[in-house]
């Protein structure tokens, strides 16, 4: 093999090396797809007003309002959120426990705003 050769095939086996380590590299990397979970409230209501998790599977809630503005509060995982009307409101949430745990409107809506709860399970 002559010397042209020899760094020709040096340099070929670099960048295969270099390319198999940035495919592995960005697997291991690669965010998680979530779940999205379209949730409207309104009329004091959630809709769906029950949500099937999987422990450990990683959702995003995407809430919006159909009149005005809501709150959204699962407070068994510390999160919640304003739910404002013409914006999608965001959380995130990988469950860590199983079980039935409600979910409500944190923000006065008027007369149902009591009432305005809704229950995520999360199974095994
Ligand atoms: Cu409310």
């Amino acid at each position: 093999m002559n010397h042209k050769k020899r760094i020709l095939l040096t340099g070929v086996l670099l960048a295969s090396a270099v390319v198999s380590g940035l495919l592995t590299y960005t697997r291991a990397n690669a965010v998680p797809v979530e779940r999205v979970i379209h949730i409207t409230a309104k009329n004091f209501q959630f809709s769906p007003d029950s949500i099937t998790l999987k422990k450990g599977e990683p959702v995003v809630f995407e809430i919006s309002s159909g009149d005005r503005k809501h709150g959204f509060s699962l407070r068994a995982f510390g999160v919640r959120t304003d739910v404002l009307p013409g914006k999608v409101s965001r959380i995130r949430l990988t469950p860590d426990k199983t079980g039935k745990f409600t979910f409500s409107c944190d923000v006065f809506c008027g007369d149902g705003h009591e009432e305005m709860t809704g229950t995520v399970i999360v199974t095994e």
